[in-house]
């Protein structure tokens, strides 16, 4: 009988992929002498840890629709196979970026927080009073799978859907700086790339009305964090919904210091389900190239 392909897994992972993971792989302890690797968007796949894996390794499963971690070209060079974990996520990022929206808007952390500070409270006509999405804009920067999944629901909400996207196109479409000045909610959807990096900084921060809110489900470095919180601090901003941060998992001390800021630790894909079906979105990569012989649908480079 043929070995198992050894594959090193950085992360948990849910008991139903790790069962299936077993039945195709040996699981190596260490990232050495390894054909697949599953990393999380938490490790840095870069070229010394693709040389570290040694020179049998032909797929990188990335347990996450973002691959920014992973340095492509280095993967490229080795004629290493990287996939990623599209659709299975859309709707629980989807709505995870309306919960925190509501969560700010609404207040709910904000009430959560007095309530177990056990502030004094009471009903009062003028007591922590929010906004309504109904009638609002929805800035969606970026416009892929999530993006398009969240305007849905916002729409639902009786929101009106502006989006930007690398090519201009379809209805709704604006440039970033009209986005940014037309825009109650700016809600972030794009990969993070050379490109996208610091997109929302001090400038972009300056176009936004003051009542604006910013949402970010997508990556913490799309948005230059000191920028934000000096918006946030000076009012130029009414808040930020925020599941991720340029230095994950540290969140910078001023963020956790403001009132208007919603915060949460990543956990934009974190359902059951979503989860799950990544696991197994990269079981079935790892079993296309190591036992098939294939180049799976969801690979981003290696095709
Ligand atoms: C993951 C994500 O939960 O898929 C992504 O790109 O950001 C999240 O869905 C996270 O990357 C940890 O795996």
């Amino acid at each position: 009988m043929t070995p198992k392909p050894r594959v090193h897994v950085t992360s948990s992972l849910p008991a139903p992929v790790l069962a299936e993971l077993r039945r195709s792989f040996e699981l190596a302890p260490e990232p050495r002498e390894i054909q697949g690797l599953l990393p999380t968007p938490a490790l840095r796949v870069d070229a010394a840890l693709l040389d570290e894996s040694g020179s049998d390794l032909r797929v990188v499963a990335n347990y996450g629709v973002g691959y920014d971690n992973v340095d492509l070209a280095a993967a490229r060079e080795r004629g290493i196979v990287v996939t990623n974990t599209p659709d299975v996520l859309t709707r629980a990022t989807a709505e995870f970026a309306i919960a925190i929206l509501l969560a700010l808007v609404r207040r709910v952390a904000q009430g959560d927080r007095l309530l177990r500070a056990r502030g004094e409270w009471g009903w009062d006509p003028t007591f922590m009073l929010g906004e309504s999405l109904d009638g609002k804009t929805l800035g969606c920067v970026g416009f892929g799978r999530i993006g398009k999944e969240t305007a849905k629901l916002a729409a639902g909400l009786g929101m009106r859907i502006l989006h930007t996207t690398r090519t201009p196109g379809g209805a709704g479409w604006r440039p970033l700086a009209e986005l940014l000045r037309e825009s109650d909610v700016v809600s972030l959807h794009c990969p993070l790339t050379v490109e996208t990096r610091h997109l929302i900084d001090e400038r972009a921060l300056e176009l936004v009305r003051p009542a604006t809110v910013l949402v970010n489900t997508a990556r913490g470095a799309v948005v230059d964090e000191r920028a934000l919180i000096s918006a946030l601090r000076g009012s130029r901003l009414a808040g930020a919904a925020l599941d991720v941060f340029e230095r994950e998992p540290d969140v910078a001390e001023e963020l956790l210091e403001l009132d208007n800021v919603v915060l949460t630790p990543h956990l934009g894909s974190a359902t059951h389900a979503a989860r799950e079906g990544m696991g197994m979105l990269c079981v079935s990569a790892l079993r296309a190239v190591l036992l098939e012989g294939r180049i799976p649908p969801n690979a981003v480079s290696g095709r």
